[in-house]
């Protein structure tokens, strides 16, 4: 609801001031997910981890395995435009080596 704030000038005329008040909100945030498919190498997806979600050895090793044998797994959770980020820079460096992961964006 918006605040308003009453003033009383000289010539008593009554001004409503909206309040300049900011409230700050939350960011609403965002589970990168890795999927599974038969064709990327094991060790490109833990390299991805590693440099894109600054996973060190053994959690990337664990997340791709979990992707690998479940389908898919949590990467990072992130407000939007950093998920989004992300995602496409696993894309591109993905489709410049010629493999078809995927990383999808769902709101947590
Ligand atoms: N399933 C792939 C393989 O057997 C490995 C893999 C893991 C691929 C995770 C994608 O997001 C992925 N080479």
């Amino acid at each position: 609801m918006p605040k308003f704030i009453k003033n009383i000038d000289q010539d008593n005329e009554v001004l409503i001031k909206k309040s300049t008040k900011k409230k700050l909100k939350k960011p609403s945030l965002y589970k990168v997910i890795m999927l599974n498919d038969d064709y990327t190498p094991m060790d490109f997806v833990v390299y991805l981890l590693k440099n894109f979600f600054k996973k060190n050895h053994e959690e990337a090793s664990k997340i791709m395995l979990e992707v690998h044998n479940k389908g898919a797994a949590i990467c990072g959770i992130f407000t939007f435009e950093i998920a989004e980020t992300k995602i496409l820079k696993v894309i591109n460096t993905s489709r410049n080596n010629g493999f078809p992961l995927l990383c999808i964006l769902e709101k947590n």
